[in-house]
Order: C-alpha cells, then sequence, then structure tokens
C-alpha cells in the first residue's frame, strides 16, 4: 500500500463513522457546528457568548478539542453550556472516532445544539469529518487579511465564517471589508457575521442565524 492509499483508507473509516454520527444526530433532531480557527482567535469566546444568549432557549452542548488542557470546557461550563473535553495529547485535529466515543456523555433527546470547537489550527480540522451540519470558521483581524488565500482548503468547506475582533480594527492595517473580499474569493456562497466578542458588536445577527439552523434541524428530524 502506498502512503497515499493508506491516508485514503483512513480518511474513509473516518467518513463511515462521522456517516454514522450525522444519522444520529439527525435521527434527534440535533444541530452539530464543527468551529474551526486558529488558536486565540475567539472560538471559545463565540461560545460563551452564545451560550449566554441562547442557552436560556435551546439546549447547548460543546465537544471541547483542545490538545492538552481542560481550560475551554471550563470556561463553557461557566458560561451555562453542558461541555466536554477532548484532549488529543498535541494532535492537531479532531476525528471522528475520537468524537463518537464521548458523545453518549450527552443525552441528545434533550439537546438542541452541539457546537464542537476543534483543535486551533487552520490547516487540517477541517479535512475530517465530524458529522456536524456546517462548518464554521472563526478568523479575527489581528491573524491578517490573508488567512483564506493561504488556507483555502478550509475557507472552501465551510458553509460560514465569523469574522471576530473588529473591535480591533482602529489599531491594525487590517479592515475587516478587505478580509472579507478575500473570504468570497474563495468561497461566493461563504455567509460572513463581522463581530467583536469583546464589545459584543454584531452578534445579534450571528444569534439569530444560530437560533434559525437549530429550529430548521428540529423540522427535518430523522432525514440525514
Ligand atoms: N479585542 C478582542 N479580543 C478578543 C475578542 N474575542 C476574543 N478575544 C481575546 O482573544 C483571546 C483568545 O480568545 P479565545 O476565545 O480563548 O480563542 P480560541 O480560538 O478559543 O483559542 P484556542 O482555543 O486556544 O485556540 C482571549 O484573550 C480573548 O479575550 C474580541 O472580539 N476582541
Ligand atoms: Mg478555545
Ligand atoms: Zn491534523
Amino acid at each position: 500500500m502506498t502512503t497515499l492509499e493508506i491516508r485514503q483508507a483512513i480518511t474513509a473509516a473516518n467518513d463511515r463513522l462521522a456517516e454514522n454520527l450525522r444519522q444520529r444526530f439527525a435521527d434527534y433532531g440535533v444541530l452539530v457546528l464543527n468551529l474551526i480557527a486558529s488558536p486565540g482567535a475567539g472560538k471559545t469566546a463565540l461560545l460563551e457568548k452564545t451560550i449566554v444568549a441562547l442557552g436560556s432557549r435551546f439546549t447547548i452542548n460543546v465537544i471541547e478539542g483542545d490538545p492538552y488542557t481542560r481550560l475551554d470546557s471550563e470556561r463553557i461550563i461557566h458560561a451555562g453550556g453542558g461541555g466536554v473535553q477532548i484532549n488529543t495529547e498535541g494532535g492537531c485535529h479532531l476525528d471522528a472516532r475520537m468524537v463518537s466515543e464521548v458523545i453518549d456523555r450527552f443525552d441528545l433527546a434533550d439537546t438542541d445544539l452541539i457546537v464542537i470547537e476543534n483543535v486551533g489550527n487552520l490547516l487540517c480540522p477541517a479535512a475530517w469529518d465530524l458529522g456536524q451540519d456546517v462548518t464554521v470558521v472563526v478568523t479575527s483581524l489581528t491573524e491578517g487579511t490573508d488567512k483564506p488565500l493561504k488556507y483555502p482548503e478550509t475557507f472552501a468547506r465551510a458553509q460560514v465564517v465569523v469574522i471576530n475582533k473588529i473591535d480591533l480594527e482602529p489599531h491594525l492595517s487590517a479592515t475587516a471589508a478587505d478580509l472579507k473580499t478575500n473570504v468570497r474569493t474563495i468561497n461566493p456562497d461563504m455567509s460572513v457575521f463581522e463581530v467583536s466578542c469583546l464589545a459584543g458588536t454584531g452578534l445579534e445577527s450571528w444569534h439569530h442565524w444560530v437560533a434559525e439552523a437549530i429550529k430548521t434541524k428540529k423540522g427535518i428530524r430523522g432525514h440525514a
């Protein structure tokens, strides 16, 4: 077997597990988001805001992927969400087997939304299907505007981009408008939200999108 064949066999096994997960999520009408970003872009900050805004209307559970610590799942629980930690022990992405191993810790019948915070990395997480409905990339202005061009596969595979830290625009040469242009160059159909998790700007439209997506998924329960 060549290296390429082994790699294809591994991702094919992952895709089968991910399809099983997708069917289970569909059976319960649970919306699943796969959150991908560079380290420090604001994935956990966005989740904290989302849980505070929507936690009284919906049951939100979070799977936290992190190389070593429990820091993010502690933040999620503090914000009022259900949190399960996967430590990859240095691994650079989550895979469907890891998600399958922890999913029984949630009561899917009493879950409206699962968000999987992937390991902070723009390179490979997007290649590993986790059974999600939607892949969301969080990218922040402090990373510069060229990340969609440098990591095109990740942006091409996503359906939604959240541009975070727009409060810092006055201090940076990067602008949200330029970043959005580069996002649309790679993926013209992308839904783009511009937010500041620190200042709270722009989050209403994001929360509205999440709430509508949850309701839509509940309505088509059972059909993966
Ligand atoms: N100025 C500013 N800082 C922010 C904003 N959102 C998050 N931060 C800060 O950015 C840092 C990283 O935020 P996190 O939410 O931990 O980012 P993350 O993507 O979850 O990071 P990892 O899980 O380590 O990859 C923290 O110090 C946050 O306070 C924002 O909108 N504006
Ligand atoms: Mg985090
Ligand atoms: Zn990886």
